[in-house]
């Protein structure tokens, strides 16, 4: 079931039912931008039949954490599914038939969210062939189909980071682009590790913008986590292979180390980090255990070549994509997934620490079409 229909059609109930006694306007404040006005909480609601339970909405008050997670997530992704799913409820309602002007708005709105032409392309074949088999019977079940193909696009990506406790520490060199988000990542996911009961050191091995140092070493204090770091200027490499020392004769389950900022045509600084990569390899022939890419979702069709090019020169094993919170694009997901079939471990949904979350193929794409599973 998708939020937006549900909503629609119990504002249209709303407005019919809005010269009776027990109805109170519609606020403003619940509703998000774009999404059409949801009813107050505690307005006596007029009869609608039965409501299908559902998880809460923005701005209903959650009990449990998984509610409130849940609620959360949607909240974040709000610019993309806005654009996804704005004004479709009122093409998809009171239509008994799946026509052309359906699918072709289905498919300009996954290019305008990044999607990638191919990967829409061949979402839009696979629905229209279902269409021509009498598979999809209404608009509704071809809306269902489009989420279920969403979500298989993405579910062989979507693998945790899982910490193998035989590595003592298990090393995370995180790479990137300038502004990508790296230093934030590190920070949350020193947080997450920590809390989850792994003792956690971080490398700073970003010696080159002024700084980066002290922004990790914040991210530490506030975390309660250990920063192993040397000043600006100092070797990038000999950092690294320093706190892996340091985290070895510690006990560390976790090392993750920062890096520089970096575009992939900068050969010096692409040497620079296959060099950590390869002093890491010194101490412990295994490490490192995770080279983690993070790429930004909000600078769209850029973030593909980066990815495939720090790919090729690093060997990426997992990505981040961060600041989904921040665009309409998000979409990119799928576009790099595509690309590169690659890992994706985590999202960034927000600057704070709790805005890092593993990446669940199903959440993804239930905010992103506001679908209820
Ligand atoms: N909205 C939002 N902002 C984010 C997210 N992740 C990081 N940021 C912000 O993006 C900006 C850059 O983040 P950094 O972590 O410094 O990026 P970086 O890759 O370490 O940058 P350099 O060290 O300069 O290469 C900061 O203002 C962060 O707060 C996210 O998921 N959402
Ligand atoms: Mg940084």
């Amino acid at each position: 079931m998708f939020g937006f229909l549900r909503r629609f059609r119990r504002d249209d109930k709303a407005i019919e039912a809005s010269h009776s006694e027990f109805s109170e306007p519609l606020t403003e404040s619940q509703a998000e931008p774009g999404e059409p006005p949801a009813l107050a909480q505690d307005a006596p609601q007029p009869s609608i039949g039965p409501v299908p339970l559902s998880p809460p909405q923005e701005g209903e008050p959650t009990q449990t954490p998984v509610g409130r997670l849940w609620s959360s997530l949607r909240s974040k992704l709000a610019r993309t599914r806005a654009s996804l799913t704005e004004g479709l409820a009122s093409l998809v309602l009171g239509k008994k038939q799946i026509d052309d002007e359906l699918l072709e708005d289905i498919e300009t709105r996954l290019l305008l969210a990044d999607v990638g032409l191919e990967t829409t392309q061949e979402i839009i074949a696979d629905l229209t062939r279902r269409v021509s088999r009498k598979e999809l019977k209404d608009p509704e079940a071809l809306l269902e189909a489009l989420y279920e193909h969403m979500v298989r696009l993405l579910e062989p990506v979507a693998q945790p980071l899982v910490i193998d406790p035989s590595k003592k520490p298990h090393v995370i060199l995180v790479v990137g682009i300038n502004g990508a988000g790296k230093t934030t990542t590190i920070g949350k996911l020193g947080q997450r590790y920590a809390l989850a009961g792994h003792k956690v050191m971080l490398a700073a091995g970003d010696t080159f913008r002024a700084a980066a140092v002290e922004q990790l070493q914040a991210w530490g204090a506030r975390t309660g986590v250990s920063v192993i770091a040397q000043g600006q200027g100092a070797d990038a490499a000999g950092v690294v292979f320093d706190a892996l020392q340091a985290a070895k004769a510690r006990g560390a389950d976790v090392l993750i180390a920062d890096t520089a900022g970096r575009l992939h045509t900068q050969g010096g600084l692409m040497e620079e980090v296959k060099k950590i990569k390869r002093v890491l390899a010194k101490l412990d022939p295994s490490a490192p255990h995770e080279v983690l890419l993070v790429l930004d979702a909000s600078i769209g069709q850029n973030a593909l070549n980066q990815a495939v090019q720090f790919n090729e020169a690093l060997g990426v094993t997992g990505l981040v994509i961060t600041k989904l919170d921040g665009t309409a694009k998000g979409g990119i997901v799928f576009a790099i997934t595509r690309k590169l079939g690659l890992p994706i471990r985590f999202i960034g949904v927000g600057e704070k620490a709790e805005d890092l979350r593993p990446f669940v193929a199903r959440e993804f794409v239930d905010a992103l079409l506001d679908h209820e599973s």
